[in-house]
């Protein structure tokens, strides 16, 4: 068994590495850190120079960056499970799919709490970032058309690391009428291994006080 400590700050990114650590059955420690207020505090940079969640440290070597953790411990201990074969033909969209959370999708919906925390004026940017979220929700969907999951329509790590995205995106309140994303969300939501990284990891919220 690995050795594995998983710095956790709450609200954030790193509820995806005990989601995936608890989708494998291995066992973890937890160091919790709170945010402060809304950003990391600094001791997080003792773990890791960047000073964000998640940082992992794995027999001694730290990670960060949920999605590389993440496709790291579904490769080592996931022995065929959460990840179509390499082999496979979907294996190409996995790693796509893998990598699109943080990519492509995570930008533009920040860009509204960035513009709320920040009183960001400009009205062409603010329309520039809803027809950017708008064109992330819609490719989604589209990937869900026919389909419960995202590859191979079986679960697999790369729903794991898009619920985030999602969940922050129906926190600032850009599902309300997409009835698929949200029963897509809701359907991940309801994994116990994903409640029983919600107990281990402490509230978890992202409505951002809506
Ligand atoms: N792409 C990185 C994002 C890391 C990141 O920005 N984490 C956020 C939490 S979701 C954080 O630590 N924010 C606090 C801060 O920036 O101080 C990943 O997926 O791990």
């Amino acid at each position: 068994m690995p050795n594995i400590v998983v710095h956790h700050l709450n609200n954030s990114k790193s509820q995806r590495v005990l989601w995936v650590l608890e989708e494998l059955g291995l066992e973890y420690e937890i160091m919790f850190y709170k945010r402060n207020p809304g950003f990391a505090p600094p001791e997080m940079k003792q773990v890791h120079p960047l000073g964000k969640a998640p940082a992992v440290v794995i027999d001694g070597v730290v990670m960060a960056e949920s999605g590389a953790i993440v496709e790291y411990l579904v490769d080592r201990y996931g022995s065929g499970t959460l990840a179509p074969d390499r082999s496979s033909a979907h294996y190409g969209h996995y790693l796509e799919m893998m990598h699109y959370p943080e990519g492509s999708f995570s930008m533009p919906v920040v860009f509204p709490l960035f513009i709320g925390a920040f009183g960001v004026q400009s009205e062409a940017f603010q329309g520039y970032a809803q027809s950017q979220i708008a064109l992330q929700l819609d490719y989604v969907s589209g990937l869900l058309k026919d389909r419960d999951y995202l590859v191979d329509n079986r679960f697999t790590a790369a729903d794991l690391q898009i619920t985030f995205i999602l969940q922050t995106a129906r926190g600032l309140g850009f599902l309300g009428d997409r009835p698929d994303l949200l029963a897509y969300v809701g359907r991940l939501e309801d994994r116990p291994a994903y409640k029983r990284a919600i107990e281990k990891g402490g509230p978890f919220d992202l409505s951002f006080g809506r």
